[in-house]
C-alpha cells in the first residue's frame, strides 16, 4: 500500500521533497505490538539516509543506521521489547516490521529492478548479499561467526533478523561471508550489503513495465 504523502512524518518540508521527486511516495508505517515487543517503524524507500533508531538494543541501532544510510532509506524506528529476557524477541520483531515495511512500500513490485547484489568489504572482511524481491521467501545464510557475542549482542540474532525480514518481506536472500575474522566487521558488512542490495532491487527502472518476470507475475 502506498500511503498518502500527507500522512507521512507530519513534516511539511519533507512532504514537499517527496512531491518534488515527482513520484508516488514509496513509504510505509508499521506499528506492531505484542506481549513481547512494541515497535513503530516508518520507511521511505526514496530517501536520503536520514535515520533515527532507538530499539533498546544498541548494536541493532548501529546496524539499522548503517543499513539505511548505505541504502539511502529514511528510517525511523523505536522499539520497547522485553530485553530483560534477552534481545531475541526485539531483534526478530524488528526483522518482521522492516520486512513488512519494505513489502508495503514497494507495493505490487511493478517497475522495479527486482534483483540486487552487493559486495561490501570492511577491513579484513568481505560479505556478499544477493537478493530477489520475488514473493518467494528463502534465506541462504553462510556466515560463520567465531564469537558468540559482540559486546552484549548475541551474534546468532543476525540470522534471526534476516530470517524474519525475508519471510515478511517476500525476499529470496543469499548472504555469504567470503572471508573475514572480526564478528563486528562481518555483521556490519552484512547490514551494509543488505542496504545496498535492497536499494538496487527496489530502485525503479524505466524499461520495466509491470512486474519484471517472464511468467508475467511474481
Ligand atoms: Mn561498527
Amino acid at each position: 500500500m502506498t500511503l498518502p504523502v500527507e500522512s507521512f512524518h507530519g513534516n511539511e518540508e519533507y512532504q514537499q521533497e517527496i512531491m518534488v521527486a515527482g513520484f508516488n511516495a514509496r513509504v510505509s508505517e508499521i506499528h506492531r505490538k505484542t506481549k513481547e515487543t512494541d515497535i513503530s517503524l516508518s520507511l521511505n524507500l526514496d530517501g536520503s539516509g536520514r535515520v533515527t533508531a532507538a530499539t533498546g538494543v544498541g548494536f541493532m541501532d548501529h546496524m539499522l543506521t548503517l543499513f539505511a544510510v548505505h541504502g539511502f532509506f529514511d528510517l525511523d524506528v523505536t522499539a520497547q521489547g522485553d530485553i530483560e529476557v534477552d534481545d531475541h524477541h526485539t531483534v526478530e520483531d524488528l526483522g518482521i516490521c522492516l520486512g513488512q515495511a519494505f513489502k508495503d512500500a514497494v507495493g505490487p513490485m511493478e517497475g522495479i529492478r527486482r534483483y540486487g547484489c552487493s559486495h561490501v568489504p570492511m577491513d579484513e572482511t568481505l560479505v556478499r548479499v544477493c537478493l530477489d524481491c520475488s514473493n518467494r521467501p528463502y534465506l541462504h545464510y553462510n556466515i560463520d561467526l567465531s564469537d558468540q557475542k559482540v559486546g552484549t549482542f548475541d551474534t546468532s540474532l543476525a540470522k534471526e533478523f534476516l530470517r524474519a525480514l525475508v519471510l515478511h518481506g517476500g525476499l529470496t536472500l543469499h548472504a555469504d561471508l567470503l572471508h573475514g575474522e572480526n564478528s563486528h566487521h562481518i555483521i556490519e558488512a552484512m547490514f551494509k550489503a543488505l542496504g545496498r542490495a535492497l536499494a538496487q532491487a527496489t530502485s525503479r527502472d524505466p524499461r520495466v513495465s509491470g512486474q519484471l518476470s517472464s511468467k508475467g507475475i511474481l
